[in-house]
């Protein structure tokens, strides 16, 4: 961890790891700050790729932090994890109807759903819910407006847990922003007989969002100070380690969604081991064991995977690159994770519904969301592998999709989908014209090979020797993700959808985003004012050559206008750097 300090506003700001120091200033959160390691991302090749993903990732588990800047092994942040798995275990044995509610928007809200998903199959007593701005259509496409309306958090938290006595609520937010989990958390402090309020995400607290929320009197700033009171009386918690910058600047589906599955992992795994048992020292020592065997995996995934991932990255970019797609396979909670990876590709990349689409083993019957088979509402709702099949058999000779089954072990039920049975193939994933790729993540000592079919391109094993039996089905999940992860960023990098290491083509849906694409035109135009770089972006929403009618619209109002459209920064992104005057209808064509 650098420990320079950069001097901004008459204010020290602590650096961390390699993020630059033109990029950390009173208004950039660290989440939202480019990384040093990708600087040059956008011309790497495959193996260039993978190394700089595999050193953005090692950054998560950094050892240590310094001054007010915690990392994961943060005696305070560790503190915390145990603390709140201490509450957790009360909640999971008690008798009274008391609940567990984790929520979040995009990325963050589906890792929430993913772990109120698989406690519940464990933990007696449905004791674990999960709230997502946008409802359960957000677990497969973006609704990403409903994340700047924080009443809908609070209706949406009153409705799931009316009949509850005693709620631990974990709010989660990577960037410290998110309106719908602020109006939540406020409303969990004005009710503190019934709530403990919890929020994980990866800003020091004075980085926390301070733009005005729509129709409020408070900022997200705000709401997290008043939990950072609480917490001196036990009585709110903040799990808020710093995590380096995104490989890709701002996406904080990667390690951000990757640090919130250990912590939530940790916590659970913490509580379920009887935690209540044993003393503040033991358990805190319990936690960081815990967080060491996460950070082990993640070497262990890293030194076996280079061939296997860059393959597929670049199998996936051929795919991509002529119009074609790539599907992801897989059972349980790895099944749930391609759905994830692929959801976040549209607004991250400005790519289509059917660029990168997840599908998993027993579709709803196994994916088990709160609102049950929404398959009716479109193809981007169909996530069975009989869905699967039935759109291979509709693509043509001229597709060159790629197809990759990701096992997590040698008895995962998604190889018996793509098994020879009596020379039948039994999943029909064997169009000609797909490249089907097998990787089976293994933790077994001994060698177990299946017979694949003729039509599986190539088996891949990654080894991963691990002696944490207890949580070894976790530790396996987030190897998935992390493969998921790579192939889709490789991937769309080597498309052309990042300039350095920025997303240059995302889309402006919500408030966040709005703010992040000002962010990157001034980032490449450091001579143009913010005012200014508004004007270009509100030039590029609105299609208008003069802003003077639409600047007194409220950014809610140029969100709406921008969600649908696409290539609305790299329109104005160009002309700003050029100071060029084509008409936005111009630069988009
Ligand atoms: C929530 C989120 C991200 C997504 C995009 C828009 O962010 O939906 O998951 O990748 O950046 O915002 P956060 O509230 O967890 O910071």
């Amino acid at each position: 961890v650098a420990s320079d300090q950069h001097s901004c506003g008459g204010v020290n700001w602590p650096l961390f790891g390699n993020i630059s120091i033109s990029d950390v200033t009173m208004e950039t959160p660290y989440t939202e700050a480019a990384n040093k390691i990708t600087d040059d991302i956008d011309v790497c090749d495959v193996a260039g790729i993978f190394e700089k993903l595999k050193q953005c990732d090692f950054e998560m588990f950094e050892p240590k932090g310094y001054g007010d800047v915690k990392t994961l092994f943060h005696d305070d942040v560790i503190e915390a994890i145990s603390k709140v798995a201490n509450i957790a275990a009360d909640i999971m044995t008690s008798q009274t109807p008391n609940a567990i509610v984790i929520s979040g928007c995009g990325t963050s809200g589906r890792v929430a759903f993913l772990t109120a998903r698989s406690l519940n199959k464990i933990v007696p007593g449905e004791k674990f819910r999960y709230t997502i701005a946008g409802g359960d259509k957000a677990l497969f496409t973006s609704q990403e407006a409903p994340e700047d309306n924080r009443k809908a958090g609070v209706n949406d938290l009153i409705k799931s847990t009316i009949d509850d006595v005693k709620v631990l609520y974990i709010g989660i937010t990577c960037g410290l922003s998110a309106p719908y989990v602020a109006g939540q958390l406020d409303y969990c402090m004005d009710n503190l007989d019934k709530f403990v309020p919890v929020i994980i995400g990866f800003n020091p607290v004075y980085l926390a969002r301070k733009n005005p929320i729509y129709d409020w009197d408070k900022t997200f700033y705000d709401v997290v100070t008043r939990l950072e009171r609480l917490t001196s009386q036990r009585k709110g918690f903040l799990i808020n380690p710093v995590l380096g910058g995104e490989a890709i600047t701002g996406s904080s589906r990667m390690k951000g969604g990757s640090i919130t599955m250990v912590i939530l992992q940790t916590i659970f795994t913490h509580a379920l081991n009887g935690v209540l048992t044993s003393s503040d020292m033991t358990s805190q020592l319990e936690c960081k064991n815990l967080l060491k065997s996460y950070q082990n995996t993640c070497r262990l995934f890293y030194e076996s995977s280079t061939t296997t991932v860059t393959t597929l990255m670049t199998s996936a970019t051929q795919s991509l690159k002529s119009n074609s797609s790539v599907y992801y396979v897989s059972s349980g909670g790895s099944g749930v994770l391609g759905i994830v990876d692929s959801t976040e590709c549209i607004p991250t990349y400005g790519a289509s519904l059917d660029d990168v689409r997840g599908f998993i083993v027993g579709g709803y019957g196994e994916f088990n969301n709160a609102e049950g088979d929404i398959g009716s509402l479109g193809k981007n709702y169909q996530i069975g592998c009989d869905d699967l099949s039935k759109l291979l058999k509709l693509r043509d000779l001229e597709h060159n999709d790629t197809i990759l089954v990701v096992a997590k072990s040698w008895d995962d039920p998604v190889l018996n989908e793509i098994q020879v049975e009596k020379g039948k193939k039994k999943l029909k994933l064997s169009a000609s014209q797909s490249n089907v790729y097998v990787v089976v993540i293994d933790t077994e000592q001994g060698k177990r090979e299946k017979n694949m079919p003729d039509y599986v391109a190539k088996l891949f094993v990654i080894s991963i020797d691990l002696n944490e039996e207890l949580l070894s089905e976790n530790l396996i999940e987030i190897c998935s993700k992390w493969i998921f992860n790579a192939v889709s960023t490789g991937a769309h990098v080597l498309i052309g959808k990042v300039f350095r290491n920025y997303m240059v083509d995302l889309k402006v849906s919500n408030q966040k985003l709005f703010h992040r694409s000002i962010g990157i035109i001034q980032r490449f135009c450091p001579s143009v004012s913010e005012q200014e770089a508004m004007t270009y972006l509100l030039k590029s929403i609105h299609d208008v050559t003069n802003v003077d009618d639409v600047m007194h619209r409220s950014i809610k109002d140029h969100v709406l206008r921008a969600t649908p459209k696409d290539k609305v920064l790299t329109t104005y992104c160009l002309s700003a750097v050029l100071r060029c005057s084509t008409s936005p209808k111009q630069a988009r064509m």
